[in-house]
């Protein structure tokens, strides 16, 4: 039987979660990025083997990468971006001569995946992430004071967004701002206000489209690479998977993907499928979503958002949010047996709990919360696979 690689991310030797750590808690596999070293520029294949020797003399594999990240020259389609594609190939190539096939990236503009507090209080006392909509309007409108802004919200919203920035003092005010900013891990950017306006200024008049044509001419030339090299290119979708601050977003829906396979068929365009991101959005049906792109599905994120009628939603207990997390799990098991494959799955994103409280940590990513998610998902998969035993 093909179960799970049971994966966990694991930030590099900064990170206050220890690899002993990931490995008591169940994990086999390492998922890494070379944070260090800027965007755009090549990763060599000595730092790459430092980071895999690091982690094999722990007993685990660094099998993913999280992320390559890409240029914005890349996204604009401006600048030095064929200088930096060049350079990505390399990077493509220096994994592969090391032994690493699976590349995770996302073609966000300017901000990568965001929220507005980073310590929602849940009722066990557990903190978890969360973005509410009127904060982030307020930041919008009337810390960002974005041009445009006001046009993107309606009347309601921004009474609702002005009465949020009125009931926070100074201190929440920078709070939320810096959570919005200042990159979250992984991010790989962070901004000051303006620069941050600076950043968005150059999406100026630009829409999905012409967006989705820059990641297209983007994959036309990574992809050929990826193949010859036996690798495979994994895009994450959008999070949250809606425009935000005036930006195009192209990776919200199965329609999005479906579309950048019809342009790039190539093997090497494959997706790393982030329930929690894609489970925002009522109209995206994970399970659906894990038969349908089987075949091109390199890597799973799993954990489950709770959203309300507002649009604002927290990232909740997994098993307890709006992502139905065993038929996803069902269907990725069947997935891995058609394809005779062990997809790699890290949990997402965990509550910070137990000890991790108090104690410094990358937001989403202390070490209690995942092991627990991960202990569930364990759970879920060996009675799947027991299930379908006794069937056979
Ligand atoms: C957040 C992560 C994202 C993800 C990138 C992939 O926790 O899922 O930052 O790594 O979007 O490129």
């Amino acid at each position: 039987m093909y179960l799970m690689k049971q994966s966990f991310r694991w930030y590099g030797p900064d990170d206050p979660v220890s690899l002993d750590n990931i490995r008591q808690a169940g994990a086999t596999d390492i998922v890494s990025a070379l944070h260090h070293i800027p965007n755009g520029q090549v990763w060599p294949v000595e730092q790459i083997r430092l980071r895999q020797q690091q982690t094999a003399s722990r007993g685990l594999v660094w099998s993913v990468v999280e992320s390559v990240p890409v240029h914005e020259h890349i996204k604009t389609r401006e600048g030095l971006c064929e200088h930096y594609i060049e350079n990505y190939c390399q990077t493509i190539r220096n994994l592969a001569e090391c032994g690493i096939h699976d590349i995770t990236y996302n073609f966000m503009p300017v901000l990568d995946w965001t929220r507005t507090d980073l310590s929602f209080e849940m009722p066990d006392g557990s903190r978890a992430l969360r973005f509410e909509r009127a904060a982030f309007a307020a930041f919008d409108l009337y810390i960002l004071r974005r041009e445009g802004a006001d046009g993107d919200y309606t009347p309601q919203e921004k009474a609702r967004a002005a009465e949020r920035l009125r009931s926070m003092d100074e201190a929440e005010r920078q709070r939320l701002t810096r959570n919005i900013i200042a990159g979250l891990p992984g991010s790989e950017e962070s901004f000051t206000v303006e620069q941050l306006r600076q950043a968005l200024s150059r999406y100026d008049g630009m829409g999905a489209e012409r967006l989705r044509e820059n990641l297209i001419h983007f994959l036309q030339r990574v992809c050929p690479v990826a193949e010859e090299c036996g690798s495979r290119m994994l895009i994450h979708p959008d999070d949250p998977p809606y425009p935000v601050l005036g930006l195009p977003r192209i990776m919200c829906t199965a329609d999005d993907f479906r579309a950048i396979i019809r342009a790039v068929p190539s093997p090497a365009n494959g997706l790393c499928l982030c329930t929690g991101s894609l489970g925002v959005r009522p109209d995206n049906d994970c399970p659906a979503m894990m038969r349908e792109f089987g075949d091109r599905i390199g890597f799973v994120h799993l954990r489950s958002t709770k959203r309300d009628a507002e649009g604002n939603f927290y990232e909740a207990d997994l098993l307890e949010g709006d992502v139905p997390v065993f038929e996803v799990m069902k269907a990725m098991f069947e997935v891995e047996q058609r394809r005779k494959v062990s997809i790699p799955l890290r949990p997402d994103h965990g509550h910070c709990m137990c000890d991790d409280l108090g104690r410094r940590s990358n937001p989403g990513y202390s070490c209690y919360g995942r092991m627990r998610s991960l202990a569930e998902l364990r759970g879920i998969e060996h009675a799947i696979a027991s299930a379908a035993e006794k069937q056979s």
